[in-house]
């Protein structure tokens, strides 16, 4: 049988999430890449990207940008993925999604391929990627969910700026440096770039990723524990997060309290885990081993370790979660996802 040959297409490919996406397409071996289309908004067209060698430019993404193409890979924010990805989706390709725009929709698969790749097969043309802080617990929690059943989740994150895209990354180091150097350091993204107020992130923790909703939760609070529920296929797990914004450039870090439905062993977690796709378990405290996002930074893993049991609930454990926010948060799966649909023939 010959290899079947793809066209790509990168929209976002500027962006902090849509340049690891290009990294990552430059040194697959799996997928036959026969050409890429490097699309943004109209102030990067016309730049170049260089990609196995030879200098891309970039194009504003249009409606008639998507003839020949075979996968598209979304991560220019919802609104771009509304505009486009049905004209996308006509013209015969496959979009591997990273927005909010269409995870909860019925008919999306919305998929991490260590937890639930065989939800691949019933894609009508669009693939959701979940939010990265959902991303990382879940393929944590995956294995352990397996052996001993999951009642509830109880989790704070410690997210880092390049969540929030690659001009948040230049604002933490802006202020970082004018606070060393004594000066005013002015804030106008964080927390959320579209609310009213800002706050410096450079020496700082804001309980705020995205905007408010009616319930005073996040949005990133809320996406979270829908997406949680349909990944998992259980709408009665019982969750509540609080996400955080921390002054790291990237690496997501998360404390995630979890009731098991059988009892189980700090040992027995921790074997389940050590065998786990995409798992690194570093829990072993009289070595002052732990993930840290400094660590997880540059690697697709997700790294788990602090496993305790609670003290007054012999069904509770705490465990310290940590992933590349970019990579196993976005890029990566996207990445996963393609090469899954490939060997699987669905793309
Ligand atoms: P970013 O660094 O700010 O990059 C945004 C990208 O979108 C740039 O390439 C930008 O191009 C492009 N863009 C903006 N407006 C556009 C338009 N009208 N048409 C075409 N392209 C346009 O943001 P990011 O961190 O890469 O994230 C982008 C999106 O990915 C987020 O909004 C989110 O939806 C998703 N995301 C998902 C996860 C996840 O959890 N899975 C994580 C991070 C991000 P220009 O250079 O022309 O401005
Ligand atoms: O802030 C973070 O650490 C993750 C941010 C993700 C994000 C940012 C803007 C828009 C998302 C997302 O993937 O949930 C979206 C979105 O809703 O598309």
């Amino acid at each position: 049988m010959s290899k079947k040959s793809y066209h790509v297409a990168v929209v976002g490919a500027t962006g902090a999430v849509g340049l690891k996406i290009i990294d990552l397409l430059e040194q697959e071996t799996q997928i036959d890449i026969k050409e890429v289309t490097l699309l943004s908004s109209k102030r990067s067209a016309g730049k170049t990207i260089s990609f196995k060698g030879r200098e891309i430019t970039i194009q504003e993404a249009k409606q008639t940008s998507f003839e020949e193409v075979d996968i598209a890979f979304f991560s220019a924010g919802g609104e771009v993925s509304k505009q486009f990805v049905s004209y996308a989706v006509a013209s015969g390709a496959v979009v591997i999604d990273n927005t909010s725009e269409y995870r909860m929709s019925a008919e999306v698969p919305l998929v991490v391929p260590e937890v639930n790749a065989h939800t691949l097969t019933e894609h009508k043309g669009i693939i959701s990627v979940p939010n990265c802080s959902a991303l990382q617990m879940v393929t944590a929690l995956q294995p352990i969910r397996k052996s001993f059943g999951l009642e509830r989740i109880i989790i704070s994150t410690y997210q880092a700026v390049s969540g929030t895209g690659i001009h948040a990354i230049d604002e933490l180091k802006h202020q970082a440096m004018k606070m060393l150097a004594g000066e005013e350091a002015k804030a106008s993204i964080m927390p959320a770039k579209n609310d009213k107020k800002h706050y410096p992130i450079a020496f700082n923790v804001l309980p705020q990723v995205d905007l408010f909703t009616e319930n005073d939760y996040t949005f990133e609070e809320v996406k979270m524990i829908q997406e949680t529920k349909k990944i998992f296929e259980d709408p009665n797990l019982k969750m509540a997060a609080t996400c955080v914004r921390v002054p790291v450039v990237t690496g997501h870090s998360e404390s995630v309290y979890i009731e098991l439905e059988r009892i189980a062993t700090v040992d027995e977690i921790r074997k389940v885990l050590s065998s786990a796709p995409g798992v690194i378990l570093q829990d072993s405290p009289s070595k002052q081993l732990y993930p840290t996002p400094l660590y997880a930074a540059g690697r697709t893993d997700t790294f788990v370790g602090r496993i305790r049991k609670d003290p007054d609930n012999p069904y509770g454990f705490h465990l310290w979660i940590v992933s590349d926010n970019l990579l196993k948060g976005a890029a990566w799966n996207s990445i996963q996802i393609a090469v899954t649909m490939v060997e699987k023939d669905i793309i």
